[in-house]
């Protein structure tokens, strides 16, 4: 591997408290070094040998001190400093952090000095990647990292923690190891064909594989598809004619005036959005220009987004005046909207009477209806749990388990009980042991992408790619 330093601004841009410029690789410590003073120390240059910057600082020891220019001797800021010796840090190279004062230029500044003296600019992950190349991590965990930084919800963080902690890691292993266990056992049958092949008996084999392998990755595929959805959002978009109430509704669940509410039809031109947060599921809500028919061009605009938007949504709050007879229009957007999941929203129930239905298309009934009121906030709750419902139908994750695969993990892990099943049929069938172990070491191989054993450069390349720099 590239054994370069590297270096980043590790906080966030803009202005904060603290700043942290990190550093990692073979003369982290000597380039740091040669911008830092010490506190107490005269301004003797720094002329040292690289070994003896090395010793000057104990690992995992604070030193204060200031970030000074060794060109002209200018002092940038006063500044701490850290250094974690190798292998005893993130990426398990010599690293050092310098918690400087929290302001963009400051920060470059010493960023540019440090770079002066010999650093690289670390590309987007590469702290973390080095700490994946280097074994410190596996690759789920180094994927957990990205996960925990980009969490909105906490549920979405308690799974990132989790599988930063190895959980995923030990799942896979475990099934792996199953699997050794059997490849084990039937490469003595094929070493020792006489002696031993009497003595494994075709039910235990498959009991195992069924136990320890098949079964906990029908598991884990189970819980990618049950709760993935907590982890990476849904976007819901509200839809309806003008002025049924949509802008009302996005203000209502975001308890602030996001949209502007008027009473005069087509207020909304663009699509409006908002994080949100559900019932613990991320979720992207989109405010939309009301579909009518109208001749204004600015209106149109904002209509055919609407239609773009509404296609790539996955629930659609179809909402309806209550007050007010059905309308061509409104058969027309559920026409349209039919084939996604949609929830019927009858909005303003507080201008009808409680026993009021409006009649409705017998197709309409098929969907999930709830009736609110956007302006009183009333049935807005109930209209939260519909949405939970429709996505977890009722599941409840178990925070101990939250071991939930991501779309790249699924679909090795399919791959891989495919090859088991094959094994295991094969096993059924009395095929010759051989055959067998070739689905077996496949489906090893897979798992062990999971981890990233022996995997591809441009599937590392895409993981680390969704970083941000400094991390
Ligand atoms: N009585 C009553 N009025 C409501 C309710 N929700 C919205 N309104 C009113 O209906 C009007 C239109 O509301 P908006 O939220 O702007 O409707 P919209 O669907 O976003 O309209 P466009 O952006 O024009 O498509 C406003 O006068 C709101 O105050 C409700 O639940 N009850
Ligand atoms: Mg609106």
């Amino acid at each position: 591997m590239e054994n370069c330093t590297i270096a980043a601004i590790a906080t966030p841009m803009g202005s904060g408290g603290i700043g942290i410029i990190r550093i990692s690789g073979r003369d982290a410590v000597p380039i740091a070094a040669s911008v830092f003073r010490k506190s107490g120390r005269s301004t003797e240059k720094s002329g040292f040998s690289h070994d003896s910057r090395y010793q000057e600082f104990q690992s995992r020891h604070f030193y204060h001190g200031h970030i000074i220019d060794p060109e002209n001797e200018r002092e940038i800021d006063e500044v701490l400093l850290v250094a974690m010796k190798a292998p005893f840090s993130y990426t398990r190279e010599d690293v050092v952090e310098i918690h400087a004062h929290g302001g963009f230029l400051g920060l470059n500044a010493i960023l540019g000095l440090v770079l002066k003296m010999g650093a690289r600019l670390a590309q987007p992950g590469e702290f973390t990647k080095r700490a994946f190349l280097n074994g410190r991590i596996d690759l789920t965990q180094a994927e957990a990292v990205i996960d925990c930084i980009n969490a909105r919800t906490r549920q979405a963080f308690d799974m990132a923690i989790v599988q930063m902690k190895g959980g995923l890691r030990k799942e896979v292993e475990s099934i792996k190891m199953a699997m050794v266990n059997v490849l084990t056992q039937m490469e003595a049958v094929m070493d020792f064909p006489d002696a031993v092949q009497e003595t494994i008996e075709v039910a235990t084999l498959i009991k195992n594989l069924r136990e320890y392998a098949i079964d906990p990755l029908k598991t884990m595929i189970r819980q990618h598809a049950d709760f993935y959805i907590l982890k990476e959002g849904i976007r819901v978009a509200a839809a309806g004619r003008a002025n049924v109430g949509k802008s009302s509704l996005m203000n209502c669940l975001a308890q602030r005036e996001r949209a502007i509410v008027t009473a005069i039809p087509g207020t909304t031109r663009d699509v409006i959005e908002e994080n949100l947060n559900i019932g613990g599921i991320p979720i992207v809500f989109g405010d939309t220009a009301g579909l009518n028919k109208t001749d204004n061009p600015i209106e149109l605009l904002g209509i055919k987004k609407t239609h773009e938007y509404l296609n790539r949504c996955d629930l659609i709050l179809f909402m309806i005046d209550s007050s007010q007879p059905l309308t061509q229009e409104d058969y027309e957007i559920y026409e349209e909207i039919k084939k996604k999941k949609v929830i019927l929203v009858w909005n303003k129930k507080d201008l009808v009477n409680n026993e009021f239905h409006m009649p409705i298309p017998d197709s309409w009934n098929e969907i999930r209806q709830i009736r609110i009121s956007a302006l009183f906030e009333e049935g807005i709750e109930a209209l939260k749990d519909l949405i939970k419902e429709v996505f977890l139908a009722g599941r409840e994750a178990d925070s101990e388990n939250w071991i939930v695969p991501n779309l790249r993990h699924k679909s090795l892990l399919e791959h891989g009980l495919k090859a088991i099943l094959d094994a295991e049929k094969g096993i059924q069938e009395k095929m010759p042991f051989e055959l067998i172990a070739i689905d077996l070491n496949e489906a090893i191989a897979l798992l062990n992408e999971i981890l990233g054993v022996c995997v591809k450069d441009d599937i590392i390349g895409n993981i680390f790619d969704r970083f941000c720099i400094g991390k």
